[in-house]
């Protein structure tokens, strides 16, 4: 008899881009139900306001003050009770998304209602008598990022990003790296549990590194965290060919925790090959050995890595995103995004599959795309909408697989979170198969060569029949690929699979689809 077992550790972010504070609190529920380990939430301080724009989604990144009260996700006691709650009753973490590189372009009056100068004058706090300011001591002379040469890091650190046109702020100085401490830390007080540094890459490792190791351990008041445990910390460093500041520079370890990067080669790759676009099939994962612990395909090691099918800059052709030609559908770069529907959710399946980085899963809204092309290159004219609003900037209430697209929702995507959990100390994989074109299939075994879970993908447009041996003990298991299965049910109300006493398991899959079952998802015991 096999016991059912707990998952050994959850690893899986999602990305609940542009969500209220309200809306995600509610949605916590589901993500602990269905193993999700944390929430990358967006910028929670006082951002501009650009209503002349239409209220893009991009005004989030332009940082007013560094006051959580209030952003266009809501006020701080929204903010502070989902983090209660989402932490306390289900288990999963907060990752704040934190713009320390630079502050807002140009003059203004922020979503809080605090009134700002470009580079010159920004009331960061007004607290207990004392104001705390950026002034213009606190930013690097602008200059903007000249992509067409060769850029030495300095430049593409200390200029301004987005064209020349944000204040880019002396995170080498005292002053500024202890605004940004206190920043991080006054969320850290309220029981966040990690940051996405956003524009890592334009800021010097070491100021990072700085500042990371000055901040406090998480809340260990009761509750809360183990005492001792630091803040999971992600940095944005976009891979680009030949650049001067790249991922190798950011991976380091400060107090005992690593400083994780964001590996956007793996969803560039992850595209290339479920899209079946000029550059091979999925079969080469298994034939040409996609990095597994440690690099492999250029990638960094396993265990400094944040990937991803696709984010929110990429997937609207911003940050890494390029065009390519006119007849390329996969519009902000060669990325896979929602729009690919089922080619996306294979990818999905895949990603939180292989035993590569932390996974995060992209939770997107619907945005009347329109991509118009020119010898040039081509754009979507509507890159900058935001999340679904009342037309004054005020973001709705979230519905899902209506305006908002809750790609976490989706049955394959929120079953392999589960599997992801249940295979993560088995971090190899074996019994491999593949039909050297589009359909794959593998084991995720342990070091010590017990096989914890099973996945096979079909991306082709016919079936797929076969018998797999799976490595898995005997027994009737979930297909937590095609069924939405409630970890630790004996009951699918679903597809079933059967693993026979010798591993094998008769597997029949339709077109542009997958199956996985795992150690969680076996149903009886024999
Ligand atoms: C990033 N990486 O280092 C993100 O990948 C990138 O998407 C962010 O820019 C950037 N950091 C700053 O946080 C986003 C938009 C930009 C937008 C910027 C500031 O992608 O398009 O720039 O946020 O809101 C906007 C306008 C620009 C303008 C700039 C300053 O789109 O045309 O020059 O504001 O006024
Ligand atoms: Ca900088």
């Amino acid at each position: 008899a096999y016991a059912q077992s707990q998952p050994p550790a959850k690893n899986v972010m999602v990305h609940l881009f542009e969500w209220k504070w309200t809306d995600i609190e509610a949605e916590c529920a589901y993500l602990g139900e269905k193993g999700y380990n944390a929430i990358q939430v967006s910028p929670p301080n006082e951002h501009a306001v650009k209503a002349s724009d239409g209220y893009p989604w991009w005004q989030r990144y332009q940082p007013v003050t560094y006051e959580l009260d209030k952003s266009r996700s809501g006020n701080l006691d929204q903010f502070k009770s989902m983090v209660d709650t989402c932490w306390k009753k289900h288990g999963v973490k907060i990752y704040v998304d934190a713009i320390i590189n630079h502050m807002a372009a140009g003059d203004g009056i922020g979503s809080a209602g605090t009134s700002y100068k470009g580079a010159s004058d920004y009331t960061l706090y007004d607290k207990d008598s004392t104001t705390y300011k950026y002034s213009n001591l606190d930013f690097h002379n602008q200059c903007g990022i000249n992509w067409d040469e060769d850029v030495p890091a300095r430049e593409i650190r200390d200029c301004w990003v987005a064209g020349g046109g944000l204040p880019d702020l002396k995170t080498e100085s005292d002053w500024v790296r202890t605004r940004i401490i206190e920043f991080l830390n006054s969320m850290i007080n309220m029981g966040v549990a990690g940051f996405r540094i956003d524009a890592a890459k334009h800021m010097n490792p070491e100021d990072i590194t700085y500042i990371a190791a000055n901040l406090n351990d998480l809340r260990s008041d009761e509750g809360w965290f183990y005492p001792g445990s630091r803040p999971f910390i992600f940095q944005e460093v976009i891979f680009g060919y030949g650049q001067d500041s790249k991922p190798s520079d950011y991976d380091n370890t400060v107090k005992g925790s690593n400083l994780n990067v964001t590996e956007f080669r793996y969803g560039t790759a992850v595209g290339q090959k479920f899209r079946n676009d000029d550059s091979g099939t999925i079969s080469d994962f298994i034939k040409y050995n996609f990095p597994v612990a440690s690099g492999g395909w250029g990638m960094l090691d396993s265990a400094f890595s944040v990937v991803f099918t696709d984010n929110h800059d990429n997937q609207r052709g911003h940050g890494s995103g390029y065009w390519t030609s006119e007849d390329d559908n996969s519009i902000g770069g060669i990325v896979t995004h929602f729009y690919d529907g089922r080619i996306y959710n294979l990818a999905n399946v895949f990603m939180l599959a292989w035993p590569y980085g932390t996974p995060k899963v992209m939770s997107s809204y619907n945005w009347p795309r329109d991509v118009r092309c020119s010898p040039s290159g081509c754009k979507d004219v509507n890159d900058g909408v935001g999340p679904p609003s009342d037309g004054s900037g005020n973001t709705k209430n979230v519905a899902c697989f209506k305006d908002w697209v809750c790609e976490h929702r989706w049955t394959s995507i929120a079953g392999m979170v589960g599997f992801n959990n249940y295979v993560q100390d088995a971090w190899n994989i074996g019994n491999t198969w593949h039909n050297d074109r589009n359909q794959i299939a593998f084991s995720r075994v342990t070091p010590t060569g017990a096989a914890k879970g099973f996945v096979i993908i079909n991306r082709e447009g016919y079936d797929l029949n076969r018998s797999f041996q799976t490595g898995l003990p005997e027994g009737r298991y979930c297909d937590v690929a095609r069924t939405d299965y409630t970890l630790g049910s004996t009951k699918c109300d679903g597809s079933v699979i059967d693993v026979d006493r010798s591993g094998f398991a008769n597997i029949q899959l339709s077109p542009m689809s997958a199956s996985a079952i795992h150690m969680g998802s076996l149903m009886t015991e024999t």
